[in-house]
């Protein structure tokens, strides 16, 4: 990681839909505000000061594929970050940025007219994938601002992604004139805002429950093999690292879901703990672990994969999935 810091900056500005990471992202300055929420949050929410606005004219991010929104049904294998074999291949669609000056939104304000929810993700990213399951069920319209975690030495090291989200991860979430790091704090707060469908069940116990397994990957397991901890490795001890971690954090959640899993992990209904789990799953598969000793987490996961929300939403057909890994 300190190799890829000292490239920090150098990443290029990019665009999907036609949405830009603008050439001076604001002042990257933290929000401070009015009250508790405001200081307890202030460094996770930055204000930036630009409203990005359409860009038609994108090389090769034009058209309706673009859309937050793909098509179901297609298959695909999963993969996160750098994989082992799969160098990115992305890195079309880089544009000059044209970003507008706007005046600062504070938390809390209100404004007339909401923009759209800017989702800055990479196809890749797990944890993204996470909230764009969320984004889905709940039919939030969005648009998408890819953040290629490998080109240019990582374009979540630029100042610009950096002035969004300290760090220096995918995905963050503008919305509601906040921008909100952390994916399960994403989740948390549009379940909070825009309640239907549930993500967190009403029960306290099963809502303890969810938040459980949600934690256990997303704290357990994820951050072991994440793209930085495996640049640490080196090259030939990342796929036996990353097996390990997997399958130290699978033969737990097997157990558990064992008692908690209906037809999903708590009971029948999607919730958050799903979100976390498809994710994983198709890291696990992206780093060849043998799920046989798994058959509750490959069973969940097969019925999660047949639900619209999770197609759309996944790595294969984003707006910065590359033509050869489409599906
Ligand atoms: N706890 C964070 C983790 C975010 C995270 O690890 N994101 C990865 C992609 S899934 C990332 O941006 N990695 C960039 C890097 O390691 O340099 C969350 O849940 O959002």
């Amino acid at each position: 990681m300190t190799d890829r810091e000292s490239r920090a900056g150098q990443a290029g500005r990019k665009r999907a839909q036609g949405t830009a990471i603008p050439s001076s992202a604001g002042t990257g300055s933290v929000a401070t505000g009015r009250g508790e929420l405001e200081e307890a949050v202030k460094i996770i929410l930055v204000q930036p000061r630009l409203s990005l606005r359409p860009e038609p004219t994108c090389r090769g991010l034009t058209g309706p594929q673009l859309t937050s929104r793909g098509v179901p049904g297609a298959k695909f294998t999963g993969v996160e970050e750098a994989s082992p074999e799969v160098r990115d291949a992305s890195g079309e669609g880089v544009c000059h940025a044209s970003g507008e000056r706007g005046a600062t939104q504070k938390y809390g304000e209100t404004r007339g007219a909401e923009p759209k929810p800017i989702l800055y993700s990479y196809f890749r990213s797990s944890c993204s994938w996470r909230v764009r399951i969320a984004l889905a069920l709940k039919s939030i319209d969005y648009e998408t601002v890819p953040v290629n975690l490998v080109k240019d030495g990582g374009q979540q090291f630029s100042e610009e992604f950096q002035a969004l989200n300290p760090m220096k991860q995918v995905p963050a979430l503008k919305i509601d004139g906040i921008t909100i790091g952390q994916s399960l704090a994403i989740i948390e707060y549009l379940e909070e805002t825009r309640p239907t469908p549930r993500l967190l069940p009403l029960d306290p116990k099963k809502r303890c429950l969810v938040r459980m397994i949600s934690d256990l990957i997303a704290s357990g397991i994820q951050p072991l093999q994440n793209l930085s901890v495996l640049q640490q490795m080196g090259q030939e001890n990342r796929l036996t690292w990353a097996q390990k971690v997997i399958n130290s954090g699978f033969n737990a959640l097997e157990q558990v879901l064992q008692n908690t899993a209906g037809k999903y992990c708590v009971g029948d209904e999607v919730s958050m703990a799903d979100l976390c789990l498809v994710p994983q799953v198709a890291n696990a598969e992206r780093y060849k672990v043998d799920l046989t000793p798994y058959p509750t987490i490959r069973h969940i996961n097969k019925s999660l994969l047949a639900l619209e929300a999770f197609q759309v939403s996944h790595p294969c057909r984003q707006p910065d999935t590359p033509p050869e890994l489409r599906a």
